[in-house]
């Protein structure tokens, strides 16, 4: 079998897909090298010094990685001077990330989380970087807040690296999900998981139960059915990693559901620890594509208008028969 590098794959189906132009290549291209930067200091984080906190605290109030960090920069530096940007979003930055003008600007808008899961990084878990592609609307200069903040059906791509076993990249473009692996030895990503489907129905189901006294009855009225045998119902079995892109990429192809619900432990995360531009839209774009389903209780996480750059949603997110029965069980 011919195994197709993302470019050339994206060349090839040019003719179905509106955004194989130079311009969005370029931009997936850019992407993919800080990608194989962060990959490549992931894999030897144990030998150089870039485990540990840097001992700042970002905007969401957590302890900054220094790998977070530099995964950050790495984003920033390199597409800031791509050209095809009119701004950017980072989970780690608390504003609009603006292109000067003398790097040239685009008619794209970029939103990523650079590496997600990183309270596991120590212990070598997988994590990833997450990302999500808008098209500019209208152009006001400078750039507007309210003009980036577009609906998540607005995005014309997203996807994620895995710095797993092997280092993967899964995205979509609106034309169904695709999978390709990092093969170290000729330096590409290569296609391996052709049009990804999430199967109808699974027998996983995936959640941080230590916060089950914070969950409302519903909540844990949902949590429990997962739990309970029944007759004509699966035994689902409980996986939970931690970190959002092993626990989706997973449940992607495994199918089941994943859950991150709204809790009581904070007030001031009253919806949940999950971020909705940088998490929960980019997943519930692939999740859709893949034939999946993607809600925060009662309404497609797709629809949710975004009001602020680092709002939080609660997220369920999976195949369509869990996802259902969720929705089912709020009564939305
Ligand atoms: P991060 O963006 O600061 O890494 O936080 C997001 C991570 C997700 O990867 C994961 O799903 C979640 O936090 C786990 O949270 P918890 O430890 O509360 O279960
Ligand atoms: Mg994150």
């Amino acid at each position: 079998m011919r195994q197709l590098t993302v470019i050339e794959h994206l060349l090839l189906h040019q003719k179905e897909n509106p955004l194989a132009t130079g311009n969005f290549t370029h931009l997936l291209n850019e992407l993919i090298l800080a990608a194989k930067i962060i990959a490549r200091a992931v894999n030897k984080a144990g030998l150089m010094d870039v485990l540990g906190e840097t001992g700042e605290i970002n905007v969401q109030g957590e302890q900054v990685q220094k790998l977070d960090d530099f995964a950050n920069r790495v984003l920033i530096h390199r597409l800031q001077r791509s050209g095809l940007l009119y701004a950017m979003a980072s989970e780690e930055n608390a504003d609009l990330i603006e292109i000067p003008e003398q790097f040239g600007r685009g008619n794209y808008f970029l939103v990523f989380d650079p590496l997600d899961g990183s309270s596991n990084i120590a212990a070598n878990v997988s994590i990833g970087t997450i990302f999500s592609i808008y098209r500019r609307k209208n152009g006001s200069d400078p750039v507007i807040l309210s003009e980036v903040l577009q609906k998540g059906s607005e995005q014309v791509a997203a996807g994620y690296f895995l710095y797993g076993s092997s280092t993967m990249l899964v995205y979509s473009t609106g034309q169904g999900v695709h999978g390709f692996t990092f093969d170290p030895s000729v330096g590409e990503f290569l296609l391996s998981h052709p049009d990804i489907k999430i199967p109808e129905k699974g027998k996983i189901y995936s959640v941080n139960e230590g916060y089950w006294s914070y969950w409302d009855d519903k909540t844990k009225e949902i949590i429990s059915y997962f739990k309970t045998p029944e007759p004509g119902k699966p035994t689902y079995s409980l996986r939970y990693i931690g970190s959002l892109v092993a626990d989706f990429h997973r449940t992607l192809l495994y199918g089941g559901i994943f859950m991150y619900p709204k809790d009581l432990r904070d007030p001031k995360k009253p919806t949940g620890k999950l971020r909705l531009l940088y998490e929960a839209n980019p997943m519930a774009f692939l999740v859709e594509q893949a034939g999946g389903m993607a809600v925060d209780g009662e309404r497609p996480i797709l629809e949710i208008q975004p009001e602020d750059l680092h709002q939080r949603v609660p997220l369920f997110i999976g195949s369509k028969t869990e996802v259902q029965k969720v929705l089912e069980i709020y009564g939305a």
